[in-house]
């Protein structure tokens, strides 16, 4: 079974990502042949500074290869390293509806947001869909928000299939459910992020200890005093009780009989060691990679020779059946 997933080096990654994203990645790594891209392509559809572009490139894949993804089982690469994902998604804009890429929904939101609307917002579903379609992919891990898209890339797949004869896998999104829930400190009733979200209920992967403790101890709690998880009437605690699960290991119940009878206080001191000791390791081999540039850049070497050579031969079948002449040896 393949498995594709593609990651935005784009805003702090915080805890949400981990349980929804990483945490995820690292465990599907262990059902297949997985390989999960650095997105940098996609990054350049909306305004950016091409210094940030490059740090960020190389913070993320650090963070993925911290969090648990290994370089000897999966293939981590970064998109722009392997040069067939921009053919194809040239190749794909021809399978494409114009119509539905105007009803994309993440497209109006941010085409509404901004002066300049970049072509390359607009059509970069299709190079989505050569992301995922160029390794035969069966199953893509991914957030809920990217339904649309996948659907998308779901119809390309078959439009060509059908106009140039079978060429790819029809893939299947596969949406985390479990864990998924991380909302942020202040305000429990939206999910913890970087666009949306407020800096003081966010824990970023990368805080420091002194600063996980702060956002933590003072986080929105709910009236009573109970260690319940109940999202009607406490979704202060029941987010705290999640975050617990997430950083332990331990199911919802679990959490809530280890802390029957303790105060708030307590509970909130306890989530907060176990956050800063499922981030420590993590930071620690961040720091170790980012520090060594070489060997991240080597790892990344690897994983774009590998990915290259598995996206080659549905690359050739692309130009081949729609008609393309290709010179010898190419
Ligand atoms: N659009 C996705 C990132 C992404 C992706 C992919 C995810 C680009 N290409 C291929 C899965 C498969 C996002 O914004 N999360």
């Amino acid at each position: 079974m393949k498995i594709f997933s593609g990651i935005q080096p784009t805003g702090a990654k915080h805890l949400g990502n981990y349980s929804g994203g990483f945490r995820q990645y690292a465990a599907t790594q262990e059902q297949g042949e997985a390989f999960f891209c650095v997105v940098d392509l996609h990054s350049i559809t909306n305004p950016h500074d091409p210094q940030d572009l490059r740090e960020r490139t190389l913070d993320l894949a650090a963070l993925m290869f911290a969090t648990g993804l290994d370089p000897e089982r999966s293939t981590v690469f970064v998109q722009s390293h392997v040069t067939a994902h921009a053919e194809a998604a040239w190749l794909l804009s021809a399978v494409t509806s114009y119509g539905q890429l105007g009803r994309m929904t993440q497209f109006k939101d941010k085409a509404e947001q901004q002066e300049f609307v970049s072509a390359g917002l607009f059509t970069y579903p299709v190079l989505m869909a050569g992301d995922i379609l160029l390794y035969q992919t069966d199953i893509v891990p991914i957030g809920d928000d990217q339904r649309q898209h996948l659907e998308l890339s779901r119809d390309v797949a078959e439009r060509f299939n059908s106009r140039f004869g079978e060429t790819f896998t029809v893939p299947r999104g596969v949406y985390p459910e479990s864990g998924a829930r991380v909302m942020d400190l202040q305000q429990p009733g939206n999910k913890m992020s970087t666009t949306g979200g407020n800096p003081q209920g966010t824990i970023y992967l990368l805080d420091p200890p002194e600063v996980v403790r702060k956002k933590v101890k003072t986080a929105v709690t709910d009236s009573g005093r109970e260690i319940v998880h109940d999202l009607n009437e406490k979704v202060g605690i029941s987010n705290l009780i999640e975050i617990m699960t997430v950083a332990s290991g331990e199911s919802i119940a679990e959490v809530e009989k280890r802390f029957q009878g303790a105060g708030y206080g307590q509970f909130k001191s306890e989530v907060a060691d176990a956050v800063v000791a499922l981030l420590e390791p993590i930071q620690g081999r961040y720091r170790e990679l980012r520090e060594d540039t070489a060997e991240l850049e080597r790892m990344l070497a690897r994983g774009a020779a590998k990915s290259r050579e598995a996206a080659a031969p549905t690359l050739e079948k692309m130009y081949d059946r729609m008609g393309f002449t290709r010179p010898k040896g190419v």
